[in-house]
């Protein structure tokens, strides 16, 4: 239903409407959705994941985020989207129920909630997050150069007033510290980690720190490749896909080259849409068409780590 103020699928929803949302999964869904408070914000908001699972917790699981920059509002969508459609198909459709029985999902639906409450409410463009910087006047950290791998080798990250700064310090970040920390807690269960921003239509994995190929690298390709393949059955989406050094640009700190090195052999990014156009401001229209599409890609992701 689209009722107007309402939490809606086919809607951006602000993070209050988000937070409620959260409650009302939980409640909806009490044998199978849990919320985990893994930390809070700067500006002290929650950051919340949403375990959706049984509660075996020593199952193969897969370590979901999105919204880890502000201004990519599609990417919260799909994270609702992916936990509203899992419960909702659970015992209907074969694949989701099967997922289900055999593995957990942690869904973090917005990483960054001080820089996406400021895109709401401030400046729709934002990108970091809202912490001060010393000796500078500019706000923020790029959360997704703040992780502890290859933190320092890119000079054109040092500086504060940079949409890329990476901070004083590798997980500077209450926000990459919570998640990290959450990580590694559950490292033995967490064999893929994905991370959701927009736009482009790509689908990364590592390495952006360096144009050397990881070690499975044929495999990632290959997951890659039929990813991509089958979210463009439902609207012929085209997508790219490949490394982030090479298919996007070069990176250091990423998210997604720390949750390799650390030992999650299978992790991915997606930019979603779309490759311009709209951008940032992809249209609420077509919100559900990119969630649906995403959805099958990460449905067969999700097959293969149980498979392997
Ligand atoms: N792009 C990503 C960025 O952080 C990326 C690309 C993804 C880099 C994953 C490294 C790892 O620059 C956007 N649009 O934020
Ligand atoms: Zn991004």
């Amino acid at each position: 239903q689209d009722i107007p103020g309402r939490h809606s699928y086919a809607k951006y929803n602000n993070w209050d409407k988000i937070v409620a949302w959260t409650e009302k999964m939980v409640h909806k869904h009490p044998e199978m959705v849990s919320r985990i408070k893994i930390g809070t914000t700067v500006e002290d908001n929650p950051l919340y994941v949403l375990k959706i699972g049984k509660k075996d917790d020593s199952r193969k699981a897969i370590f979901m985020d999105c919204g880890i920059h502000a201004r990519e509002w599609v990417s919260p969508a799909f994270c609702q989207w992916f936990v509203y459609q899992a419960t909702k198909t659970y015992g209907k459709n074969k694949i989701m129920t099967k997922l289900l029985d055999r593995m957990n999902f942690y869904v973090l639906p917005v990483f960054n909630v001080d820089g996406y409450i400021w895109s709401w409410t401030q400046n729709r463009m934002w990108r970091k997050n809202r912490s001060r910087n010393q000796k500078s006047r500019c706000i923020g950290t790029d959360l997704n150069r703040n992780f502890n791998t290859s933190w320092n080798s890119l000079p054109d990250t040092k500086h504060p007033c940079k949409e890329i700064y990476r901070g004083p310090a590798p997980e500077s970040e209450r926000e990459t510290k919570a998640v990290t920390d959450f990580i590694r807690s559950h490292l033995k269960s967490i064999k893929a980690y994905i991370t959701f921003h927009s736009y482009s239509q790509m689908l990364l994995f590592p390495f952006g720190y360096t144009s050397e190929p990881p070690p499975n690298h044929e495999d990632l390709d290959k997951v890659a490749k039929i990813s991509t393949d089958v979210l463009s059955t439902r609207y012929e989406t085209h997508y790219i896909y490949g490394s982030t050094a090479s298919t996007i640009y070069p990176t250091s700190g990423s998210s997604l080259d720390w949750a390799y090195n650390l030992g999650i052999k299978h992790t991915f990014a997606f930019e979603l849409r779309d490759k311009g156009k709209f951008g940032f401001l992809l249209p609420e229209s077509q919100i559900k068409s990119t969630c649906k599409e995403t959805m099958i890609a990460v449905k067969f992701i999700a097959k293969y780590i149980l498979k392997h």
